[in-house]
């Protein structure tokens, strides 16, 4: 595994923290961060990607589960709002994006805590085993310097989960899991992942009324089922186009 980690220098609001878990004997007084990728199999094998610009809309169906750190967790559905928004809504939190996932195209994901108690953890997993054939899946494309450039073939420039906004209080680990590997290849680039785990480590986890706003690239992916579907839909289209030609 590799990791980034950075400190920002915000200022701390531990009293927050404390009025959710008085007897937390290590709130953090600063937001730091930290991004991990998994270089480990399984391996999660594509036969391509589709488009690397990736808006809120375009990642309907990526399943989002939350776990409080009382245990309990919730899994939704990614749904397309308006134009090129996408939200996922559970009980108590919410976590939306809007436009081009990349860099300051388009707006942050902004994750809101909205019920009594703590998030320990958020998993984004852009390609659901139980996804409908038709549905295009997401992937998550990290910043990536490396050989080949920009990385796996139709990924472009991606970039690393990075907290942005006023920060909350919190450590942060955002761990990169599972490889995506074209079928064509023999090994993953390992610069797009199928997972996105934000773990909130302090034992506050994000506190009740707080927002995470976060930096993370995504790609567009066509499921193995929607490849198929789309050749035929292709074929169909040069069919008809014969016949009135
Ligand atoms: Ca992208
Ligand atoms: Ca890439």
């Amino acid at each position: 595994m590799r990791s980034l980690t950075k400190r920002n220098g915000c200022i701390g609001v531990a009293a927050l923290c404390l009025l959710i878990a008085p007897l937390a004997p290590n709130a953090q007084a600063d937001y730091t961060e930290s991004v991990i990728f998994d270089q480990d199999e399984p391996y999660h094998v594509i036969d391509e990607i589709r488009g690397h610009v990736a808006s809120g809309a375009d990642m309907a169906g990526m399943r989002v589960t939350v776990t409080f750190t009382d245990g309990a967790s919730e899994a939704v559905t990614w749904e397309a709002t308006v134009d090129d928004s996408g939200q996922a809504v559970g009980t108590g939190w919410l976590l939306s994006q809007t436009g081009d996932t990349w860099n300051w195209y388009g707006k942050p994901w902004t994750l809101m805590n909205i019920s009594a108690k703590a998030i320990r953890e958020v998993e984004l997993d852009g390609s659901p085993d139980d996804a409908p054939e038709e549905q295009l899946d997401t992937v998550f494309d990290r910043t990536w310097g490396g050989d080949p450039d920009p990385g796996t073939e139709g990924s472009e420039k991606g970039g690393n989960f990075e907290g942005c906004g006023a920060l909350p209080d919190v450590a942060v680990v955002a761990t990169y899991d599972e490889p995506v590997m074209l079928a064509e290849a023999d090994v993953p680039v390992f610069d797009v992942y199928r997972f996105l785990r934000i773990r909130f480590m302090d034992d506050c986890g994000l506190g009740s009324g707080q927002t995470l706003q976060f930096l993370a690239d995504t790609d567009v992916v066509p499921a193995p089922g929607a490849v198929v579907l789309g050749m035929i839909g292709l074929g169909m289209i040069g069919r008809v186009r014969k016949r009135f030609a």
